[in-house]
């Protein structure tokens, strides 16, 4: 099997074995603990193709769980630790793990109660299976690349989140192009706040610094003064999602400490939603700096980037990586004959960063390809004659990109459905200078006389789903504008 981290398996060619691999506030790991304790998981982990959860928490014992599980060979479903009952059971129940990794005293929910438990020992010390002597008679299992790596679970715009199924050959791909686009090597040190239960954050943001050899910086809970305090100790990249961007710009005129440390960074990063151009000019004009913006998606991993090398350009997210083959298309599936960065087209990728399918999904897998075998994204853009792209928008109206996170409107839809005083629901995104989109519900109360209130409704989708899922605003109708067929006119809500 090649390890996708070199660093680690390999460690006469790797960085210092005192190097520190990875720091969550005062706890830190160098690669020769990060190994150890990843060795030692890794002789508990099962074999035979079972997968395991990781209760992904902001903590150095969800990066050696996945680190471990990694170098096993063992695919890992990583989980929001915030993720409420229904979503967690659905997650659990699709994708079935044989073991749920969890940092030590972690209090699970009652829908986790059904999957066996690891508690995992960041202080252990074992051998990572690649580096143990290889027994003829007991081979360890064989694993190649086209392997799951990780089962991603990501909302569509209707019914429960799906399970992207990440080969080890896509997180590869996309880190090494990620390498050549950012001029990313092992003397950078990331840091940011991101969550560790999406691609974000947890592959770019902690499998990435480790394939290269370099260093991660988890702030725990995103802050400008975090930011801060870790671009003047030596942090060289910032990855974060346009709010957080909004937030350090937000906190700019008032913080010339917060402009001199961004000045200081190598790259600042942005992803997982449009970074609007206000927000790139004000940090730009404070701090000298332009933040370069990539396009992903949990199903693709990376697609596209503005290159470390090349010219900056606020609102694009610049050209298509190493390896990545991107067209738009027409409505019919035509693709644009040339880029004149004026007409729209819906963006197609193709390459070796793709994953192989959504988990237990035959049918959502085959429309998401066309026969050729590009992945349709659903998202809408257009591109300069010299390749830049520029995204303006999104086919489905009924997905939400809030904080950068996606958002089904379907799903929320069903669970305001499941409340006893909710007759009927419709859910929207609605621009948010902080958010970029924020969830809004449209209610008609079984009693207009006494509907459920704002936070009642609010805690009711966070429990079942996810806080981040929870509506915002929520504005009450007696009727729900609808068509002759019955269906919810969503453009006809009054806004
Ligand atoms: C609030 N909270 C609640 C409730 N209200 N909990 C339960 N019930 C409620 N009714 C809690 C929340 O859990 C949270 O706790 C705290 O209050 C604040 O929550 P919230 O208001 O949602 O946070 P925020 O300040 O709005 O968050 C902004 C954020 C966040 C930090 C930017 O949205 C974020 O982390 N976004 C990152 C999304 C991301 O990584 N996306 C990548 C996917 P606590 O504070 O304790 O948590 S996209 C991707 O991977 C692709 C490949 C790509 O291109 O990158
Ligand atoms: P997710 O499914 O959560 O992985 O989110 C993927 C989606 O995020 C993409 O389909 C885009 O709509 C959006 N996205 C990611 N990066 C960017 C970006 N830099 N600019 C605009 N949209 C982005």
């Amino acid at each position: 099997m090649s390890s996708l981290f070199p660093a680690l398996s390999d460690p006469s060619s790797g960085p210092p074995a005192d190097r520190a691999a990875l720091r969550f506030g005062d706890r830190s790991l160098t690669y020769a603990e990060l190994a150890g304790a990843a060795g030692s998981l890794a002789e508990r982990l099962p074999g035979g193709g079972a997968r395991v959860a990781v209760w992904a928490t902001a903590a150095p014992e969800t990066a050696v769980a996945v680190v471990a599980a990694l170098e096993a060979g063992v695919p890992v479903v990583p989980l929001n630790p915030k993720s409420g009952e229904r979503e967690l059971a659905h997650i659990l129940s699709d994708s079935a793990p044989a073991l749920l990794l969890t940092e030590p005293g972690a209090v699970l929910p009652a829908a986790a109660g059904g999957v066996p438990r690891v508690e995992v020992d960041v202080r252990a010390s074992g051998r990572l299976p690649g580096r143990a002597p290889v027994d003829p008679v007991d081979p360890v299992d064989p694993v190649d690349d086209e392997d799951p790596a990780l089962v991603v679970y990501t909302s569509g715009t209707t019914g429960p989140p799906k399970g992207a199924v990440l080969p080890r050959r896509a997180v590869a791909a996309t880190l090494d192009a990620l390498a050549d686009a950012w001029r990313w090597t092992g003397e950078d040190v990331l840091v940011h706040g991101l969550p560790l239960f999406h691609v974000h954050g947890l592959v770019l943001g902690v499998l990435g610094p480790l394939r290269r050899g370099g260093s991660v910086r988890h702030l725990g809970r995103f802050s400008p003064e975090g930011v801060a305090r870790e671009l003047n100790g030596g942090a060289t990249m910032l990855f974060g999602v346009p709010t957080m961007y909004h937030r350090l710009a937000e906190a700019l005129p008032g913080d010339p400490g917060l402009a001199e440390a961004l000045g200081r960074a190598r790259l600042l990063v942005s992803g997982s939603a449009a970074l609007p151009v206000h927000d790139h000019e004000r940090i730009t004009a404070a701090t000298g700096q332009r933040v370069i913006e990539r396009y992903g998606m949990t199903e693709t991993l990376m697609n596209t980037s503005v290159r470390a090398d090349g010219a900056p350009r606020a609102g694009t997210v610049g050209v298509p990586l190493p390896g990545v083959e991107l067209r738009l298309v027409e409505e019919d599936g035509t693709p644009l004959a040339s880029y004149d960065g004026e007409s729209v087209g819906e963006i197609q990728v193709r390459g070796p960063n793709l994953f192989t399918g959504y988990l237990n999904r035959p049918d959502a897998t085959a429309a998401a390809f066309t026969a050729d075998g590009w992945f349709r994204t659903g998202d809408m853009a257009v591109r300069d004659p010299d390749g830049y792209v520029r995204i303006v928008g999104r086919k489905a109206t009924d997905l939400i990109k809030s904080g950068g996170y996606k958002i089904g409107a379907g799903e929320i839809e069903n669970a305001l459905l499941e409340h006893p005083g909710v007759r009927e629901a419709a859910v929207t995104g609605e621009p948010d200078a902080d958010l970029g989109e924020r969830v809004v519900a449209w209610v008609v109360p079984v009693d207009r006389h006494s509907p459920p209130g704002e936070e009642e409704l609010a805690g009711h989708v966070a429990r079942r789903l996810a806080p981040h899922k929870r509506p915002r605003t929520v504005r009450y109708l007696d009727v729900l504008p609808r068509n002759d067929m019955g269906k919810i006119m969503k453009r006809a809500l009054p806004s």
